[in-house]
């Protein structure tokens, strides 16, 4: 294997700290640069190295890329849906920007590959409420989905127009222990984890029957490893993959906490985030991911609950 050297961008977000050190497990921790806006991120500190950049600098950027030798590029950095209705131009601007630069210098340095992630956001509407399909009706609503599903097209317009190897996943909601959300619809899911454990009650954001698509972080690091790592030729899609993990409401995930914590109560006070949900599919159809590289997440529901509460304690 050619040695890799990796620049992770906007790695002190809830992903970028668990992508970081999985790739540094894989790389070495030498080969794995951290990046964010952000000074410095505690879960990081010691790990390797960590360097402050704006990704919307193109030119600090670019020097990064050839003084520091980078072959692959993990582009995190965004502002994602409830932040972004808040301010929808620095929303588009930084999601859009963010991209174009980095694939402007992975073209231009021949960077082996990009992986930038989309999100279940694509989806509007008017697309199919269960099991929605990789290629259907796409009509967001939110400026997160639509600076998502744009940015999609432009992966593919490199890759077809200039060769650039990017590969992308639409992740569904995230729930993880480790670093805290950014301010996506979805941060319910992990608030709900630390309410249960703090107070034994928690207010949530959604009203209860609200399905949507979610997933376990691990499952969500082994798929873009996998993903990463699959060969070019499997590659079908070349905006951005369908995957699934789990699928559930407020009131399903706080039975599944009753298991652990009997006493936990919830309560519902929706939000303007209800609507942001409303407009989201609940679940999602992975197939074209499986049949192409072997996608299958590992954890339910329940076996995610228990991981969760484990692993705050
Ligand atoms: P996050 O908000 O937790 O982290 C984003 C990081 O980017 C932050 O550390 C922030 O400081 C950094 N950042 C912001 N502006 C920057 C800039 N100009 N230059 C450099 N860094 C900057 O987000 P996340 O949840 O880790 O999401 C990462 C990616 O995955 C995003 O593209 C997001 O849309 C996508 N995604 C996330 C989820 C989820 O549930 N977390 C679901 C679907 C898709
Ligand atoms: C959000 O809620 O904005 C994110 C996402 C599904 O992209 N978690």
């Amino acid at each position: 294997m050619a040695k890799e050297k990796i620049l992770v961008i906007g790695a002190s977000g809830q992903i970028g700290v668990e992508l970081t050190m999985a790739l540094r497990k894989i790389y070495g921790n030498q080969n794995v640069i951290a990046s964010d806006l952000r000074e410095q991120n505690s879960l990081l500190e010691g790990t390797g190295p960590y360097v402050s950049l704006d990704v919307m600098n193109k030119e600090m950027l670019h020097v990064q890329v050839i003084r520091q030798n980078i072959t692959q590029i993990y582009l995190l950095a965004a502002i994602l849906s409830a932040t972004g209705e808040k301010n929808p131009n620095l929303a588009w601007h930084l999601n859009m920007q963010g991209l174009l630069n980095v694939l402007d210098i992975a073209r231009e340095e021949k960077l082996s590959k990009v992986y930038w992630p989309s999100s279940i956001a694509v989806f509007g509407p008017t697309s199919p409420k269960l099991n929605c399909p990789q290629q259907t009706i796409i009509e967001p609503s939110t400026v997160y989905g639509i600076s998502k599903y744009a940015g999609e097209f432009w992966c593919n317009y490199y890759h077809q127009r200039y060769g650039v190897d990017v590969r992308s996943l639409r992740y569904p909601g995230l729930i993880s222990y480790k670093s805290a959300p950014g301010g996506g619809t979805t941060d319910y899911a992990i608030e709900i984890f630390h309410a249960a454990l703090e107070e034994k009650k928690y207010k949530c954001f959604l009203e209860a029957d609200t399905y949507l698509p979610m997933m376990y972080m691990p499952d969500a690091i082994r798929a873009t490893l996998e993903l990463m790592e699959a060969p070019s030729n499997k590659i079908s899609i070349r905006t951005s993959y369908n995957i699934a993990g789990m699928s559930f409401s407020p009131e399903e995930i706080a039975a599944s906490i009753q298991q652990e914590i009997p006493d936990f109560e919830i309560s519902y006070k929706p939000d303007s985030r209800q609507n942001i949900a409303n407009s989201w599919p609940q679940s999602i159809d992975d197939t074209v991911a499986y049949n192409d590289w072997g996608w299958k997440p590992e954890f339910d529901l329940d076996k995610m609950t228990k991981d969760m509460l484990v692993n705050l304690k």
